[in-house]
């Protein structure tokens, strides 16, 4: 299954942050990575006032992984690269984030797994690098295209 899963870090070396997790996203079983947008740096949204900036990416990636077992795996490469949840607030600063943002036509909410992301199509931080490598996919549940969803964002910001 194809799935797009979106990255972040505004503590630290971003850019290496960003380029470690995707090398071990690439080495991953399970999981082959088919292309990544820029690194664009953003104001951080949400979260306690006076935030560093975001660089932010999207990746899309290949896996025969259940949703659950892919969700295991970004977690494990957020500790990995030193990510600590039991230390941080909520949208507060993390040294990497990443999310999985649509998997196909998958439509799931569970307690710990949402797909689609349900923030996603609102966040100019997602859909900017998302719209460099998936202009034309598919919300499965709005039925609007990544460049519909960047258009209307970028409207209401
Ligand atoms: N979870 C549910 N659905 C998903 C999904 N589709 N992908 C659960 C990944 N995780 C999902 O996430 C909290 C829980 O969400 C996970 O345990 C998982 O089971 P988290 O990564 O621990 O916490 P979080 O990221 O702080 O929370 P959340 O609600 O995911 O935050 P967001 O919405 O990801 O926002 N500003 C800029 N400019 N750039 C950013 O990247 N990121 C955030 C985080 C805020 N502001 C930002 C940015
Ligand atoms: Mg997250």
């Amino acid at each position: 299954m194809i799935a797009y899963i979106g990255m972040g870090s505004n503590v630290g070396d971003r850019a290496q942050t960003l380029l470690r997790a995707a090398g071990i996203l690439a080495r991953a079983s399970g999981v082959h990575v088919r292309r990544i947008s820029r690194f664009i740096e953003t104001k951080a949204q949400g979260g306690p006032p006076g935030q560093p900036p975001y660089l932010n990416a999207a990746m899309e990636i290949e896996t025969d992984l259940e949703p659950l077992e892919l969700l295991d795996v970004l977690n494990e490469v957020e500790t990995d690269l030193g990510r600590d949840r039991d230390f941080e607030e909520r949208w507060g600063p993390r040294t990497c984030d990443l999310d999985i943002l649509m998997m196909e036509d998958l439509v799931m909410d569970s307690p710990r797994l949402t797909i689609p992301h349900p923030r996603m199509h609102e966040r100019l931080f997602v859909l900017r690098p998302l719209a460099e490598i998936a202009p034309g996919v598919l919300h499965p549940v709005l039925r609007l295209t990544v460049l519909d969803m960047l258009a209307d964002a970028e409207v209401g910001q």
